[in-house]
């Protein structure tokens, strides 16, 4: 039987049609269920999805940059303030610095970078890092990261549970707000100069990058 027996009556077609019709249909029926029975007030009481359910996060970035040119032993402090309105949660909060010493006229006498953090004005119980890296290029500098929400990735997963539940599993608590601060400090090496006394490199200029990674969770019940 090929296509032309399928329709070569008025019902064939008519039922082809139908059945056409029905499988345009279907998809767009179940992709509006969710919306119907999203865990939000129904008749008046909050009723939360539960069984095998899709999480994912939508996330959103924030970061700024700072670039300071710093001497032999000198310290910047930066400060990075974080206020985010009610509903979103931090996922978590990024400190990089980097740089690049090419300043040097052969190899050797690369400059490099330490930092530390302050976390005293953030709220909630965050550890204070420290760290430090060459400025080679490639892998240079240093990275801190904490995470706000424990065990943070955003990637997505399925779980059997009910939504209050794994909502309160992936809340930031309110945590994370605040002052956060790093000092960071250079120390420059340079070959001897050309003329005894003279300084071939003086200086480096280091890139200062805060990430905040805010997400809004979202739970779907699994089509399987
Ligand atoms: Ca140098
Ligand atoms: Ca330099």
């Amino acid at each position: 039987m090929d296509f032309q027996d399928l329709v070569d009556t008025p019902r064939k077609v008519k039922v082809l049609v139908g059945t056409i019709a029905l499988l345009l249909l279907f998809p767009v029926y179940f992709a509006s269920i969710p919306s119907l029975i999203n865990g939000d007030v129904v008749e008046g009481r909050t009723v939360g999805l539960s069984g095998m359910l899709s999480i994912s996060f939508e996330e959103n970035e924030t970061t700024m940059i700072e670039s300071v040119v710093l001497d032999d032993e000198e310290s910047y402090e930066t400060v990075f303030d974080i206020n985010i309105e009610e509903g979103k949660n931090i996922g978590y909060v990024q400190l990089t610095v980097t740089c690049f010493d090419n300043d040097d006229p052969g190899p050797g006498f690369t400059d490099s970078v330490e930092g530390n953090s302050d976390v005293s004005s953030v709220n909630g119980d965050f550890d204070d890092k420290n760290g430090d890296g060459e400025c080679s290029g490639g892998d240079s500098g240093f990275s801190f990261r904490w995470d706000i929400t424990q065990n943070y990735t955003g990637d997505s997963y399925t779980e059997e549970g009910d939504e209050s539940r794994i909502r309160d599993k992936w809340s930031d608590q309110g945590l994370g707000r605040g002052s956060w601060v790093a000092i960071i400090t250079a120390q420059i090496s340079s070959p001897p100069g050309p003329v005894i006394g003279d300084i071939v490199d003086s200086d480096e200029e280091f890139e200062i990058t805060w990430t905040l990674v805010t997400y809004e969770l979202e739970i779907s019940e699994t089509s399987a």
